[in-house]
């Protein structure tokens, strides 16, 4: 029998007094805190995405990621033939990515603020979308200047298993189910974990459709 913090460490989540679930020393979830975002949130998402539509990237190996991607803030991650790396311009259009929408900004600054980050200013949101079948490899994300700023994400539309792994690519996985309206703060020493995301399930969300979009928001300069 593995002892009680084990326990409670290895498949569900700490319940916190505040709606705070803790998923890692120093990583929470928010369980819906972007619900009562939702109707300034998706206008500002649609006119980003207008700008800077959804595309599916190259890999530096030749693979195409199943997630299509986008970005808003000063920078903006891309990836191709010859590495991955965060870029003031968007390849597509060789514009400056949209700004970042206040509305957004702010859920993220006070995500942060709930999960004990009282500084984080972001200057990237990177938009993931995934269609049934979709999924994320485990990887861990280095391409950001410091790693001392958390990353705050929100979910949005269908449901997601999300694995959060070790430092090492072989480490066991948690699995951690994440909805419509849940933002998910890392950081500190989780900050380079390997994580994921599972292949997504068909089904309709009633107000975003058959698809995932993820936003996720980092200091990257
Ligand atoms: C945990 N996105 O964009 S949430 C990514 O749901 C990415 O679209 C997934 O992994 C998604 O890189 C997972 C975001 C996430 C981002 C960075 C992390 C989780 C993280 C860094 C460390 C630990
Ligand atoms: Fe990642």
């Amino acid at each position: 029998m593995p002892g009680p913090t084990a326990d409670l460490f290895a498949d569900d989540a700490l319940q916190q007094p505040g709606g705070r679930e803790q998923i890692g020393e120093e990583s929470y979830v928010l369980r819906g805190y972007a619900l009562h975002w939702i109707e300034r949130l998706l206008p500002e998402l649609r006119r980003v995405l207008a700008q800077s539509p959804f595309r599916q990237m190259v890999t530096p190996g030749g693979f195409t990621m199943s997630a299509a991607l986008s970005s808003c803030g000063e920078l903006g991650w891309t990836t191709d033939s010859s590495g991955y790396r965060y870029s003031r311009f968007d390849p597509r259009s060789q514009q400056p990515w949209p700004t970042m929408p206040d509305a957004l900004r702010e859920l993220a600054v006070l995500a942060a603020q709930e999960a004990g980050f009282i500084d984080f200013a972001p200057d990237a949101c990177l938009i993931n979308r995934y269609v049934p079948g979709a999924k994320m490899s485990l990887h861990q994300d280095k391409n950001e200047r410091r790693y001392s700023a958390p990353v705050v994400s929100v979910s949005l539309g269908l449901p997601a298993i999300f694995l959060f792994g070790g430092h090492e690519r072989s480490h066991r996985t948690q699995r951690i189910s994440l909805f419509h309206g849940d933002v998910v703060v890392w950081g500190g020493v989780d900050r380079l974990r390997f994580h994921g995301v599972m292949p997504i399930k068909e089904g309709v969300h009633p107000i975003m459709g058959s698809q995932r979009i993820n936003l996720t928001f980092r200091t990257a300069g």
